[in-house]
């Protein structure tokens, strides 16, 4: 296989379909900024994956760039890093023409994002949607990954992508690396109205979520606004899913233990409870904010960083897809 040097490679990405919300950041990105040195990273903005929902063009435009700007600004490395938008690599999608016709009608159907995007599109239930996963599984098995950085919400994603690769493997000998998922702490962050439910950039209601790009006071009202429960105690149990997940985004903030945040906060109330999670939120994403700010200023800059990486990933896509093309008959000229 092609990535022989010691260094394990990484590869994940992020849809342009919203505004990325503190569960993108704490579930995915935040993550990983500590892979960088450790890995060859790619991480792409997978904009043909986020076609598979109606987006207005000038936004998807727009979010393309932002979702560039916020990798930048959470800390990822565009020199150390392969930072890339999925369009702009063609081998994708030829690939996963290929992938489509080893993936079965019955494994699509299983995929809960399928059924739940279904249930939330009920006018849009396009062949794009069904067949998102064998794009994901391109995505990922192009550049002979390793790992894949993801929140718990994509494990079953990675399943089928590691079912296609060994299928595909069975039949026509080693030609993917099998991906393993690498899915940590703060895996799953949930809505701030229905705590039951993942928070998600696409949500109507944007009290459930709290956006990488929030202001201060925003951050605040929505922690203040958030659902719990009719208890006291700021403590983890079982059925308080609300203050759950608040510990959970105060510890992956503050890096304390549940142990810690209910000593902190024994004999205190939920409102001081709230009230420290939306500060140390706020104060967390404001240095992101700022460097944001500055760098949608300079779209040249954002764009050098879309060619010169589309450039090497591509490098790297194509020595998989002839492998790919070959094995299955394909004429090469
Ligand atoms: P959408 O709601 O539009 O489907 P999304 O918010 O789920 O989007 P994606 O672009 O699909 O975001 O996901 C980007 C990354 O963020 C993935 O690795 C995903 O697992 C992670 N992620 C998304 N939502 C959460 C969440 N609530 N908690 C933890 N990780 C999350
Ligand atoms: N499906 C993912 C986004 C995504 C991805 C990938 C993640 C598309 N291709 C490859 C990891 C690897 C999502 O909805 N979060």
């Amino acid at each position: 296989m092609e990535n022989t040097e010691a260094k394990k490679r990484i590869f994940s990405g992020v849809q342009p379909s919203g505004n990325l919300t503190i569960g993108n950041y704490l579930g995915a990105i935040k993550n990983w900024t500590t892979l960088q040195d450790d890995y060859e990273c790619l991480y792409c903005v997978v904009d043909q994956h986020a076609i598979t929902v109606r987006q207005t063009p000038a936004d998807l435009r727009r979010r393309t760039y932002e979702i560039m700007a916020i990798y930048i600004a959470c800390g990822l490395d565009p020199v150390k890093n392969i930072m890339y938008v999925q369009s702009h690599v063609p081998a994708h999608v030829q690939l996963s023409w290929v992938l489509n016709c080893y993936t079965m009608f019955g494994e699509l159907s299983r995929m809960t994002q399928f059924k739940d995007k279904s249930a939330k599109n009920a006018d849009n239930i396009n062949a794009g949607l069904f067949t998102y996963p064998t794009l994901m599984a391109s995505d990922i098995l192009l550049y002979q990954t390793d790992l894949v950085p993801v929140g718990e919400d994509q494990r079953q994603h990675i399943e089928l992508t590691r079912d296609i690769a060994n299928r595909f493997n069975s039949v026509y000998g080693e030609t993917f690396r099998v991906p393993e998922p690498y899915i940590t702490k703060g895996a799953k962050i949930y809505s701030l109205a229905e705590p039951a439910k993942k928070m998600s950039k696409s949500d109507e209601n944007v009290n459930a979520y709290v956006s990488i790009l929030d202001k201060k006071d925003d951050i605040i009202r929505k922690f203040k606004r958030a659902v719990t429960d009719s208890d006291t105690c700021v403590c983890r149990a079982e059925g308080k899913d609300g203050i759950n997940n608040l510990m959970t985004i105060y510890s992956c903030f503050t890096g304390k233990s549940d142990e810690e945040i209910e000593r902190e906060f024994a004999g205190k109330g939920y409102g001081d409870f709230k009230a420290a999670v939306g500060e140390v939120c706020a104060e967390s994403l404001d240095p992101i904010r700022s460097e944001f700010d500055r760098l949608m200023k300079d779209k040249a800059y954002l764009e050098g960083i879309f060619k010169e990486n589309s450039e090497k990933a591509s490098y790297l896509a194509r020595k998989t897809l002839s492998k790919v093309y070959r094995k299955v008959g394909f004429v090469q000229i």
